[in-house]
């Protein structure tokens, strides 16, 4: 069966005479597959795909690499990367990966300086002494938004830009926000393991605990930027009592802005954290606001783990101070605090809440894109913006 490939086709228009195109294929059991066409065999094979492959499949992706430079730069690589990832910068640039050095800085100290790039992301960063290490870097694409881990000033001091993935992740970030949100007020995770341990058909009918309603709710959204803006239009649906706490009030929202954040805790039902990770908002949510919180209100962090004081948080949920917590993202990453691993109204996530096949080959395909243009133009699609 023939279908047709929309992406594919529109792409092809627009970009003359690619030398290679790298092309991804969704299929229907979840798996993708990267194919790699030369020149002249594009346009065949397109035709062949659409023609022979199962009509299951989805292409999902298409770069051109015609704007590419003769010389392939060197990219060093820090930390694994989404596999896609990986297979996109290999066909495009002579890649090195530093996690497969044993002594990373020793091979810095030798061969930093032939690196003109670097991949990361958002979970390992760059450090000043890595970039210092780097003496002919001309740019970072960071796989992630959040860029708490990327030595900025250092990068700036050298006229180094720095990409990201911004917006790309709002829906899934947000998605898994109330994903928690639904979680800790219902008990899910808990009412599983309840099922699953036989204690349902042991207890009888009705014998779990009540949940709490979240339509029509109180939530607290700490930070309004891209995904938190998202998050208060999901909140939207569930018909909630939508304030939000940021440094400066965001003009074109109808919600209210709480200057402090200690007052929108004490409002709250839920309390849903999603700021800018960074010394500037390390240890935001403390003691005080989680006694502000109160013994009836959630906490939800899918921002960073840094945001959060930790050992505050502990007490607070051991004591019984506020009523429970729904945490994608933790100080120690990915050590959990221990006390926390046997408490069944916290639900813990291992830092997925972009995790989505849809949206980190997207995040990679800009990570990819952001090098391309920087290679070819001198500019990126996304760069993080100098203050
Ligand atoms: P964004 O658009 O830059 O929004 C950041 C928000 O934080 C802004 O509303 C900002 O408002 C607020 N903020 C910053 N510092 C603050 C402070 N000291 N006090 C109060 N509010 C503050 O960023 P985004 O794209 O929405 O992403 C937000 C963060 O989510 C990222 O930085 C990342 O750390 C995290 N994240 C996590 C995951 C995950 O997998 N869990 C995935 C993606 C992103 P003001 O500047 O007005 O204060
Ligand atoms: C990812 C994130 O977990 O974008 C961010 O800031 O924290 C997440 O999207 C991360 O980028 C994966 O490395």
């Amino acid at each position: 069966m023939r279908r047709r490939l929309p992406v594919i086709e529109e792409r092809l228009e627009l970009e003359s005479n690619p030398a290679t195109a790298l092309i991804s294929v969704a299929g229907e059991n979840g798996v993708t597959h990267a194919i790699t066409l030369l020149h002249n065999e594009i346009h065949a094979n397109m035709g062949c795909l659409a023609s022979t492959t199962s009509p299951n499949l989805t292409l999902t992706s298409f770069i051109a690499m015609n704007t590419l430079p003769s010389e392939r730069p060197h990219i060093l690589q820090i930390g694994r990367l989404l596999p896609a990832l990986e297979a996109w910068l290999r066909e495009r640039y002579e890649t090195h990966a530093l996690d497969d050095e044993t002594d990373p800085a020793a091979f810095l100290a030798e061969q930093g300086g032939r690196f003109a790039g670097v991949a990361t992301s958002a979970l390992y960063g760059i450090s000043p002494e890595q970039i210092a290490a780097l003496p002919n870097l001309r740019v970072i694409s960071c796989f992630g938004v959040g860029v708490d881990k990327i030595a900025l000033p250092a990068a700036r001091a050298r006229g180094i830009p720095v990409g990201y993935t911004p917006d790309i992740l709002n829906d899934c970030v947000a998605d898994t926000a109330f994903a928690l949100v639904l979680d800790v007020a219902r008990s899910t995770p808990e009412a599983d393991r309840y099922v699953r341990a036989g204690l349902w058909e042991e207890r009888g009918p009705n014998s779990f605990h009540l949940g709490r309603r979240v339509s029509g709710a109180r939530l607290g959204i700490v930070g309004l930027g891209r995904i938190g803006r998202t998050i208060a239009r999901r909140a939207l649906g569930f018909e909630m009592d939508i304030r939000y706490h940021t440094r400066h009030p965001v003009a074109d929202v109808p919600w209210a802005h709480e200057p402090s954040l200690v007052e929108l805790a004490r409002w709250a039902d839920f309390l849903v954290v999603i700021t800018a990770g960074g010394a500037g908002t390390r240890h935001m949510i403390n003691a005080e606001v989680l006694e502000a919180l109160g013994p009836r209100s959630f906490l939800i962090n899918v921002s960073r783990g840094s945001v959060v004081d930790e050992r505050a948080l502990v007490r607070a949920l051991a004591e019984k101070r506020i009523a429970g917590a729904g945490l994608d993202v933790f100080e120690d990453e990915p050590h959990v605090p221990e006390e926390l691993l046997t408490m069944d109204n916290v639900v813990l996530l291992p830092h997925i809440a972009s995790a989505t096949e849809e949206t980190r080959l997207a995040m990679a395909r800009r990570t990819v894109e952001n090098l391309d243009l920087f290679f070819a133009e001198g500019r990126m699609i996304s760069a993080v913006p100098n203050p």
